[in-house]
C-alpha cells in the first residue's frame, strides 16, 4: 500500500543522506523526487502543487546545521531528518490534521443515523457491516437497513454480512428506499437501538434520480453522519464523485476502502484538500474486522516509511487477550527465561494482530527497506507452533530437556511431521531470543518501541535484584536477530 509514495520520499531522503547542510538546490532535487512520486500516486497536480509549495516554505529560511540546538542536550539534526520531520507535517495537514473521529453519539430515543452513499463497488454494504460491527464493540446498539433496493442480491447480502456480526437488520423486500429508511430509524427505537446505519444503492456514474432519492433520504432521517464511501484504488475520480456528493449532500466525511489493495495513494492524499471533506474511515481489507479509523499522522507516517508504532500498539493491545500474563511473561524473557510456552504464547498473539505484512510495514525499522513485495512468508512460524504443539509441557518450559535428550528431539520432529533439522532451527532461535531479551531486559532506558512494551519499564528493578551484567550478555549476542519481532512485541 502506498508503496510509489514511501518509494519517492525515500529517494529524497537518500539524497539528502550525509549532506551538513540544506540548501536550496539540494531542496529542489529532493522535491523534484517528491513531486514525481505523488503524480505517479496519482494525486492531482493541483494538490502536489500546494503542497511542495508549502514544504519548501517551511525548509527554506531555517538554516539547518549538522547540530542543532545549544549547549547541553545539543539534538544532531540532519537535513534528512529536518526534511522527514517536515513533510510528516505537512502531509498530516494534508490530509486533515485536526479531528477526523466520527459523531454518532446518540440514544435509544433519539437513535444516531449514519447514511452512506457512494458509487457502486466502492464498499457501500461492506463497510456497512465493518461500521456496525465496530460500534458493536464499542459498547453500541447498532441497527442496519437495507436501502438498496435496485438489486435483490444487495439485500441479502447484508443480510449476511448482519448476520456475521451479529447486528439486526431491517429490510422490505420492494419498496420505497426513503420509506424503508424512515421505517428503520423507528424499528431502531423499537428495538432500543442507538445508532442506525442506511446502506444505500450506487451507481456506475452519479446521476440524477439517485441523488435525488438521497436527497429525500437525508431529509427524511436527517443524518448524523453522511459518510461517501470512495473506492482508494480509483484515484484521482474520487475526488470529482466526492465533489458531486458533497454539493448535493453535504458530506460529513469519507471512508477510504480498499487501501490495503494497491492502492497509489492519491486519494487518501488529496480528497480533504481537494473537496473540503475529511476521510473518517479507512478500510483495509474485505474481513469485517478491517476498519479503522483514519489517522492522517499515522498514515502520514507510513507514507514517509517512519512506521507507526501507535497502530501497531493498539494491535497488540487488542491482540493481548491476558494482559497480566502478558506482562508477566515479557518480565520473565527479559529476564532471561524464555521458553517454547512463553514463544508460543508469542506466536499465537502475533497470529491475532493480522497478516504479517500489515505489521511489517508498521514497524519504524522498516522505513528504508522495501518490504517485500506480496504476502510474507509465514512457513517459518507455521512450522514453529507446529513443533512446539508437538511438546510436553514440561518441554515446553524447560528448553535445556531437548538439547539434552536426542529421543525427545526423534518424538517432537516425528510428531510434527517435520525434518530434525527444522527443530535444530527452533532451538537455535529461541537460544537467539532469548539472549537478545536479556539484552534488552538490561538496557538502562527502553527507547522508542521498547519503550511501549508493556513490563519492559518494571524490569529495572528485576535487573538489579539479579545482578545482570550487559556488557558481558554483549559479547554473545548475535548480529541480526530475524526471529526478534514476536519476541519484542510481548
Ligand atoms: N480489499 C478490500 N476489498 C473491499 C474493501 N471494502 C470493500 N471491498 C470489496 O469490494 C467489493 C464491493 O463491495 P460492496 O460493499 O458490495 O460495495 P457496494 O456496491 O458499494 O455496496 C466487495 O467484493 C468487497 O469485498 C476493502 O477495504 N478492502
Ligand atoms: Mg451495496
Amino acid at each position: 500500500m502506498l508503496e510509489v509514495l514511501t518509494r519517492g520520499f525515500r529517494a529524497a531522503r537518500q539524497r539528502l543522506r550525509g549532506e551538513a547542510e540544506l540548501n536550496e538546490a539540494l531542496l529542489e532535487e529532493a522535491l523534484r523526487d517528491v513531486r514525481r512520486a505523488l503524480l505517479e500516486g496519482d494525486v492531482s497536480l493541483e494538490v502536489a502543487k500546494r503542497f511542495l509549495a508549502r514544504v519548501k516554505e517551511e525548509a527554506v529560511g531555517q538554516v539547518v546545521r549538522l547540530k542543532a540546538g545549544k549547549g547541553e542536550g545539543a539534538v544532531r539534526v540532519s537535513p534528512a531528518d529536518h526534511f522527514n520531520r517536515i513533510c510528516l507535517e505537512q502531509l498530516t495537514a494534508l490530509m486533515g490534521g485536526g479531528d477526523t473521529k466520527l459523531d454518532l453519539a446518540g440514544s435509544p430515543k433519539e437513535p444516531a443515523v449514519c447514511l452512506l452513499v457512494g458509487l457502486q463497488g466502492s464498499g457501500k454494504t461492506t463497510t456497512a457491516a465493518k461500521l456496525a460491527r465496530n460500534l458493536k464493540e464499542e459498547g453500541r446498539r447498532p441497527l442496519l437497513v437495507a436501502a438498496d433496493v435496485y438489486r435483490p442480491a444487495a439485500i441479502d447480502q447484508l443480510a449476511v454480512l448482519a448476520e456475521r456480526v451479529g447486528v439486526p437488520l431491517y429490510r422490505e423486500d420492494d419498496g420505497d428506499p426513503v420509506k424503508i429508511c424512515k421505517r428503520g430509524v423507528a424499528e431502531a427505537k423499537r428495538q432500543g437501538c442507538d445508532v442506525v446505519i442506511l446502506d444505500t444503492a450506487g451507481r456506475l456514474v452519479v446521476d440524477e434520480p439517485l441523488m435525488r432519492e438521497l436527497e429525500k433520504i437525508a431529509k427524511a432521517t436527517r443524518p448524523r453522519e453522511t459518510l461517501l464511501v470512495c473506492d482508494a484504488m480509483i484515484g484521482q475520480e474520487a475526488l470529482t464523485t466526492a465533489t458531486t456528493f458533497h454539493e448535493r449532500l453535504q458530506l460529513t466525511g469519507a471512508v477510504l476502502t480498499k487501501l490495503d489493495g494497491d492502492a497509489r495513494g492519491g486519494a487518501a492524499l488529496s480528497i480533504r484538500e481537494a473537496t473540503g471533506v475529511p476521510v473518517k474511515l479507512a478500510g483495509m481489507g474485505e474481513g469485517l474486522d478491517r476498519l479503522e479509523r483514519f489517522r492522517p499522522d499515522a498514515i502520514a507516517s507510513r507514507i514517509l516509511g517512519l512506521g507507526d508504532v501507535e497502530g501497531l500498539m493498539a494491535d497488540f493491545q487488542r491482540a493481548v487477550e491476558d494482559e497480566e500474563r502478558a506482562e508477566e511473561a515479557a518480565q520473565r524473557a527479559l529476564a532471561g527465561e524464555l521458553d517454547y510456552e512463553i514463544f508460543l504464547d508469542q506466536l499465537q498473539t502475533l497470529g491475532r494482530m493480522g497478516p504479517l505484512s500489515d505489521l511489517l510495514a508498521k514497524l519504524p525499522f522498516f522505513g528504508d527497506t522495501p518490504l517485500p513485495e506480496g504476502p510474507v512468508d509465514d512457513t517459518e512460524l507455521r512450522r514453529a507452533k507446529v513443533l512446539i504443539q508437538s511438546m510436553t509441557p514440561e518441554e515446553r518450559r524447560n528448553p535445556r530437556l531437548l538439547e539434552r535428550s536426542p529421543s525427545r528431539r526423534r518424538r517432537i520432529c516425528k510428531g510434527a511431521g517435520l525434518p530434525p533439522k527444522a527443530l535444530k532451527e527452533l532451538m537455535k532461535k529461541l537460544e537467539m531470543m532469548r539472549q537478545m531479551m536479556l539484552l534488552m531486559g538490561a538496557q538502562a532506558e527502553p527507547q522508542g518501541l521498547l519503550g511501549k512494551v508493556p513490563g519492559l519499564k518494571r524490569v529495572q528493578q528485576l535487573k538489579q535484584m539479579r545482578n545482570l551484567d550487559p556488557a558481558a550478555l554483549a559479547g554473545g549476542l548475535p548480529g541480526a536477530a530475524p526471529g526478534g519481532l514476536p519476541a519484542a512485541a510481548a
